[in-house]
Parts: structure tokens; C-alpha cells; sequence
């Protein structure tokens, strides 16, 4: 799995707000709207700011990623939470966030990315919580999924749970990996699923696509008005590429919002039998 470095997340506090237009413009949501959209969510019936959430910096692995915990609870603020960055790390920060009484903690190490709500005991996964974000800005920007037909590129965990949602939504689906095993195994768990084996002629002829990849797409096998959800990182796209497509994109809020409005709802059933 493709990790975050310092570079990706250094100006994300700061790129919040064109990321908010940027959804604004091209998928008629902001960011809680299409994270309350892609859990299914009313927004209205959800009170971010009665949430406080504790983002903890973990070291295992490789360490911490500069300003990735300030650029989650910048992202969590944004959304209208009550959130910090513990000032301890891993257990230590874990002890901090719940003597601070938070109601949702969200940490990552190398492999997980998760968001835990502290009252309903579940939490939110990064890798869900993004193919679900990424569908909805998708479905957004496209005014529907049901009967059109949508290219995911990358069979791993983000492609597998977009190809389940799209398959929910009623999307007709076409699957494409480097990894032709993969593709083919994912797309024969879905009757409307096809599976394309080759991936430049399927990005040639694709109007919707939700790229869950780290690949590279180059501008000369993307078509005129295609729309390119796109979690994939590295984000790498060239000038011709941005010309021709309508490109979605952010290395984390997206995913993060997701998770934050996902694991706060956990304990909305606990909230309403608390106010009886
Ligand atoms: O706390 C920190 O600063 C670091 N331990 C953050 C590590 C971030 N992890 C990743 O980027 C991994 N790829 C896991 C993300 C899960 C994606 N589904």
C-alpha cells in the first residue's frame, strides 16, 4: 500500500479550503455534505460540533509524516469537531486522548488508517471510508451512477470496497489492475462487472473513472470530458490530463471526513437514548 510522505500532506492546512471549492465546483458538495453522501447520512441530522476528536502522531514503522496529525484535525475543524493533536505519541498520546474525554480518536501507522469512536467501541476505516468518498464525489460530479458505466482502475482494498458500493448504486462496472488475476477474480464477484485486461483502451473509452491506483495516467489515453475520481497516490497527472478531464483529488480530507462523519454517527443511536 502506497504510503503518505511529508511532501504530499505539507501544505494540506493550508489547501483546505481550494480542496472545499474544489468539491464545491465540481461535485455541487462540500466536503461534510459529501462525507454525510457517502455514509448516507442526512447532514442535518448530524452535530459534528458536539464531537471532541483526538488525532494521536504514531511512530511504528517509518515514523511520523510531518504535519499529518495537524492536517487531519485541520480537517476535522473544518467539518466543525472539536479537535486536537494529543501531545504525546502512540500510547502515551491514546492515554492523553481519553483522560481529554474524546469521542473519537483517529490514528495511523503503516498499514491502518482508523478513526475509533471511544462510546460506541467501533471505528471507521481509512480504506472504506475513502472508495466510499470517492464514489460520492464521483456520483456528484456524474448527476448519478445508476446505469452508467464506470472504470475502476487498482483491484486492492480501496478498488474492492469502490466496486462494491458502485455495484450497490447500480454502476455498470469495468475493472482494471496491472495485476490481471486480480481483476478478473474481482470482477467475477459481480454480475455487472467486466473485466478489462487492457487498461490504456479502457481509460481511452471510459467517461467515469474511479482510479484507486498508484499508476500513472498519461493525458494521451484520457478522453475529452471524462470525469477521474481519483484516490490514488501518487497523484500525478500532466497538463493534458488536467485539460481534458475533470479531475478529483486530495491525498487525505477526503478519506478523513468520511471517517469522521462515519465513526461520530456510531453513536447516534447512543445519543437519541441518552435524550430520552
Ligand atoms: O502518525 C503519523 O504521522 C504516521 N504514523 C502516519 C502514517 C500514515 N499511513 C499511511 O499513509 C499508510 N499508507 C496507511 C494509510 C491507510 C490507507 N488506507
Amino acid at each position: 500500500m502506497t504510503r503518505l510522505t511529508d511532501d504530499m500532506v505539507k501544505d494540506l492546512p493550508e489547501s483546505l479550503g481550494r480542496i472545499s471549492d474544489m468539491l464545491i465546483k465540481t461535485t455541487g458538495m462540500d466536503i461534510k455534505q459529501l462525507a454525510c453522501k457517502a455514509t448516507g447520512l442526512n447532514p442535518a441530522l448530524i452535530d459534528m460540533g458536539a464531537y471532541r476528536a483526538g488525532v494521536i502522531p504514531i511512530t511504528s514503522g517509518m515514523g511520523i509524516i510531518r504535519r499529518f496529525s495537524e492536517s487531519i484535525a485541520d480537517t476535522l475543524i473544518e467539518l466543525g469537531m472539536d479537535a486536537f493533536v494529543t501531545d504525546g505519541t502512540d500510547v502515551t498520546g491514546f492515554a492523553e486522548a481519553l483522560s481529554a474525554d474524546a469521542d473519537v480518536i483517529l490514528m495511523a501507522d503503516d498499514i491502518q488508517y482508523i478513526s475509533y469512536n471511544t462510546r460506541a467501541r467501533k471505528y471507521a476505516n481509512n480504506s472504506f471510508c475513502t472508495a466510499a468518498g470517492y464514489v460520492a464525489a464521483l456520483d456528484g460530479a456524474a448527476g448519478g451512477l445508476k446505469g452508467k458505466e464506470v472504470l475502476v482502475i487498482g483491484a486492492g482494498r480501496v478498488g474492492t470496497h469502490a466496486t462494491r458500493i458502485l455495484f450497490n448504486m447500480g454502476a455498470n462496472i469495468k475493472i482494471a489492475d496491472i495485476d490481471k488475476i486480480r481483476s478478473k477474480s474481482l470482477s467475477e464477484k459481480y454480475r455487472n462487472a467486466v473485466c478489462c485486461p487492457d487498461i490504456e483502451k479502457a481509460i481511452s473509452e471510459a467517461d467515469l473513472i474511479l482510479n484507486a491506483s498508484p499508476a500513472t495516467i498519461p493525458g494521451s489515453v484520457i478522453k475529452e470530458g471524462s470525469i477521474i475520481s481519483t484516490p490514488g497516490i501518487p497523484h500525478i497527472f500532466d497538463e493534458e490530463g488536467r485539460r481534458k478531464a475533470t479531475i478529483i483529488h486530495d491525498p487525505l480530507a477526503i478519506g478523513t471526513a468520511v471517517m469522521a462523519v462515519q465513526s461520530a454517527s456510531f453513536s447516534l443511536k447512543q445519543n437519541e437514548e441518552d435524550l430520552e
